[in-house]
């Protein structure tokens, strides 16, 4: 069912407020009024780049000067964000509850706003690790930057067709089973397997809220569907935990 924040049901208000373990699953969209833009959609990056030429490690192989400007210049837009009432809400629900932030994000949003328990399924643009021997270490010389080795480092970040992260992941899907409340906000839940979260959770009884502007392939599982920016319904959903 689609609704807006002023028309929670309140069958589902008591079950949010019921709740005792949550997941928050996110993706781009949470931090897009920090001013990052997002992957597809309206204002999307990918519409200007193509993400199978910078987001994976072939295009990554083939020319790594390029992918490396490519996240110079969105990490500089990242350490320039600061957290919106998104984040803010999320990290606020921690007080209150038993809560897992699962992200796509790289940008470490959600810690500078406070939450405590977050699983980064696609890696951090904060840290740099070699792509031959795997050491993580401070940034080398030149473009693309060096690691002591010889080899090339990259940023540590899941690209297409590399596995995410095997502690992080099992962490997120057993959180996603445990969990009786998910809410899920700003991601297209168009890549796997972060769109399985929510599947992992329904199967277990958790209550499903979606939140995002526009409908996604799983609006029409969600047990309630905002169709608000997370800025604007974030802190409803807050104020609905009690
Ligand atoms: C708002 C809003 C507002 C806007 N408020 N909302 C065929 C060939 C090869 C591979 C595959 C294949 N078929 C399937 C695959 C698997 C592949 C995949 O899913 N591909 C699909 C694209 C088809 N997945 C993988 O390869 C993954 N690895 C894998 O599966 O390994 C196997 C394995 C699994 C488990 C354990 C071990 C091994 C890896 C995926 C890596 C994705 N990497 C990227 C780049 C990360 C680094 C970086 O940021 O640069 O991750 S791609 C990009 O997409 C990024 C994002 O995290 C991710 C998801 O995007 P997200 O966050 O949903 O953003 P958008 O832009 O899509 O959506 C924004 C949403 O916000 C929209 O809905 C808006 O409406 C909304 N919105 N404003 C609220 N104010
Ligand atoms: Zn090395």
């Amino acid at each position: 069912m689609r609704w807006s924040c002023a028309t929670i049901p309140d069958v589902t208000a008591r079950r949010i407020a019921a709740s005792e373990k949550i997941v928050v699953v996110t993706g781009a969209g949470i931090s897009q009024e920090s001013g990052i833009p997002t992957f597809r959609g309206d204002g999307g990056l990918w519409r200007t780049y193509d993400p199978m030429k910078l987001a994976t490690i072939s295009a990554f192989r083939k020319d790594p000067a390029l992918v490396w400007e490519w996240y110079d210049e969105r990490r500089a837009n990242m350490l320039k964000a600061e957290p919106n009432a998104g984040h803010n809400a999320v990290a606020q629900m921690d007080r209150l509850r038993d809560v897992t932030v699962a992200t796509q994000n790289i940008d470490g949003l959600h810690q500078r706003a406070g939450s405590r328990h977050v699983l980064e399924l696609h890696g951090s643009m904060a840290r740099i690790k070699c792509s031959e021997c795997g050491i993580f270490s401070e940034r080398g010389k030149g473009l693309p930057p060096k690691c002591v080795c010889g080899g090339i480092q990259r940023p540590d970040v899941v690209w297409f067709g590399e596995p995410l992260p095997v502690r992080v992941w099992e962490k997120a899907a057993r959180a996603s089973s445990e969990a009786d409340l998910m809410i899920v906000a700003g991601t297209s839940l168009a890549v796997s397997p972060a769109n399985t979260l929510p599947a992992h959770a329904k199967s277990s009884g958790a209550l499903l809220v979606e939140v995002n502007p526009e409908r996604t392939p799983m609006s029409d599982m969600m047990d309630l569907s905002i169709q608000e920016s997370a800025s604007s319904a974030l802190p409803h959903v807050l104020d609905t935990l009690g």
